[in-house]
């Protein structure tokens, strides 16, 4: 098992909050990467395998049917999120990296920083440890698309007959969400590239577009 973190620049990843556009902006960055040539795996987390995608159905579903009364404590929550990724870094990205492909990914560890460690107040060394531990592998760049909170939750608003679990939450939650990324981008500006997705979606794709080209001139 791996210690070391290491950033893959065959590796992007794209983050935000709720509504922010991230599988809009994952239409370009798919676009941007096949014109060049590239083999692109497009996937996503919690998920992105078949076992994953299990544990995924156990940290959103909210249906009254679902689970009973019993709620996932946060700790069951982030451990679950870590599983579910160390499956889907040994299984699916780590081999497309291997093979020369791009993996574009819809959230990764950034988000485990955000809801888990802002949002429900989970010791951030304990995030750290398992993503040295469990994952080992960061992304090379990062796309934030950042959005007012109740901007982004009017855009999914009426979408879901039952809002996931984590959907469901309040929106001071979703307010200490955003303030953890836009503090992680700040943080690291080599990784990040922080996109006002207030904009309409046609203006956003086009400079995910061209952030996604800048990439490429610069890795080489
Ligand atoms: N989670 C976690 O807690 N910890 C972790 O480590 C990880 C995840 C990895 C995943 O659910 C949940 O798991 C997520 C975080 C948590 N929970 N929340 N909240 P998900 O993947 O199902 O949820 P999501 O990532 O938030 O997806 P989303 O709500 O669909 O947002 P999106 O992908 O960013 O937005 P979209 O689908 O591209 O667009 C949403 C709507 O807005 C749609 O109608 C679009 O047409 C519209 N849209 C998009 N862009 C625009 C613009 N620019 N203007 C106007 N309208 C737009």
């Amino acid at each position: 098992m791996t210690e070391l973190l290491v950033p893959h620049p065959r590796f992007i990843t794209l983050e935000g909050g709720e509504g922010a556009g991230k599988s809009t902006a994952l239409a370009a960055v798919r676009e941007a990467l096949q014109s060049s040539g590239y083999e692109v795996v497009r996937t996503r987390e919690p998920g992105g395998t078949p076992l994953a995608e299990k544990i995924r159905g156990l940290l959103l579903e909210n249906r009254p049917s679902a689970g009973g009364s019993e709620a996932l404590v946060p700790e069951t929550e982030l451990l679950l999120m870590f599983a579910a990724r160390a499956q889907h870094v040994r299984e699916v990205i780590r081999p497309a990296l291997q093979r020369g492909a791009y993996v574009v990914c819809d959230r990764f560890t950034d988000s485990s920083y955000a809801y888990q460690g802002a949002g429900r107040g989970l010791d951030q060394s304990w995030i750290e440890d398992l993503e040295r531990r469990a994952v080992g592998l960061r992304p090379g760049l990062t796309l934030l698309l950042d959005l007012d909170v109740r901007q982004g939750r009017a855009r999914t608003r009426g979408r879901d007959l039952w809002p996931d679990r984590i959907e469901s939450e309040q929106d001071d939650f979703f307010e200490r969400v955003r303030e953890c990324f836009r503090l992680r981008a700040a943080a690291d500006p080599g990784r990040f590239r922080l996109i006002d997705a207030t904009r309409p979606a046609a203006v956003v794709a086009s400079e995910v577009g061209a952030v996604v080209s800048e990439w490429l001139r610069h890795a080489g």
